[in-house]
């Protein structure tokens, strides 16, 4: 009942977007967040509308997370936008997906720039049409110089896939002898992987209230903290957003070796 009273008084409890961004910004940041962007197809359905209403509307809220996630310093989104399981969709709606980077791009190409975004890809682009990789290479290209976030779209990717062609190709070296099987680490493994270059995920977000990893990052994930949001893709906005960060920081980082009795 004094709630209001109370917090008038105080000015503690930041209230507006604008605060809680200043608080934030306090904290340590997540440096790499992955999202699993699901519920598009559910969206759609609630609105009777086709499911690639749904997709189309989830290409906007990639936009928004894009920026939001950029004004807030991570340093690299990962966005799981197609798996290799997703190919057994029917044929029509596979069809949309995949001409949704080239729609996305030529709306917001100009905008990643102006941001200083640097958009990567995840995943075998060998197997996707060529106007959808003819699509993001442009925009790979266009961006190769920013040193902003990194955008990094998993397309085409499943990451029990990518760590059998990180077997194979650590298998390789010790064929030929670059590499001992004694001297073969963790290290050498994520190595391997198409994330190389990347920092591990300290943060995976997934929306629309599954609670699965669907085979996406794996390895990678490791540590990372885990969000589960009942929230569909594409009404997942910045306050969601802000909420899951906040509880990222509130967390505790722990990594086993300290404070004894917890795991990871
Ligand atoms: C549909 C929700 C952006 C998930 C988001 C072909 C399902 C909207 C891209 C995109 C998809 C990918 C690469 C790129 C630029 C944009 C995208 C797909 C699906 C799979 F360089 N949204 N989006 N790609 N959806």
């Amino acid at each position: 009942m004094f709630d209001k009273l109370l917090r008038k008084k105080t000015t503690a409890v930041p209230s507006t977007l604008k605060e809680r961004l200043n608080v934030l910004k306090e904290k340590p940041m997540p440096t790499h967040v992955a999202i699993i962007m699901d519920g598009n197809g559910r969206w759609a359905k609630q609105r009777k509308l086709p499911r690639i209403a749904g997709h189309h509307e989830g290409m906007k809220t990639v936009r928004k997370t894009t920026l939001f996630a950029s004004e807030i310093g991570i340093r690299v989104l990962t966005l799981y936008a197609f798996s290799t399981e997703n190919w057994k969709r029917p044929k029509r709606e596979i069809d949309f997906l995949m001409k949704l980077p080239g729609e996305f791009l030529s709306t917001y190409l100009p905008e990643l720039v102006e941001n200083n975004v640097k958009v990567e890809m995840i995943g075998t682009a060998e197997l996707l049409p060529a106007h959808t990789k003819d699509a993001i290479e442009k925009a790979m290209n266009a961006t190769a110089h920013n040193d902003g976030m990194i955008l990094n779209f998993a397309m085409n990717y499943g990451s029990r896939f990518e760590i059998a062609e990180a077997v194979k190709a650590v298998a390789q070296q010790v064929s030929d002898n670059t590499i001992e099987l004694s001297s073969i680490t963790e290290e050498t493994i994520s190595t391997a992987l198409m994330t190389s270059h990347l920092p591990d995920p300290d943060l995976l977000i997934r929306t629309s209230g599954e609670v699965r990893l669907s085979n996406f990052m794996l390895w990678q994930l490791a540590y990372a903290e885990l969000a589960f949001t009942e929230v569909l893709w594409p009404d997942f906005n910045e306050e969601n957003m802000l909420n899951i960060v906040e509880d990222y920081q509130n967390r505790n980082r722990r990594f086993g070796s300290l404070e004894g009795d917890e795991i990871k």
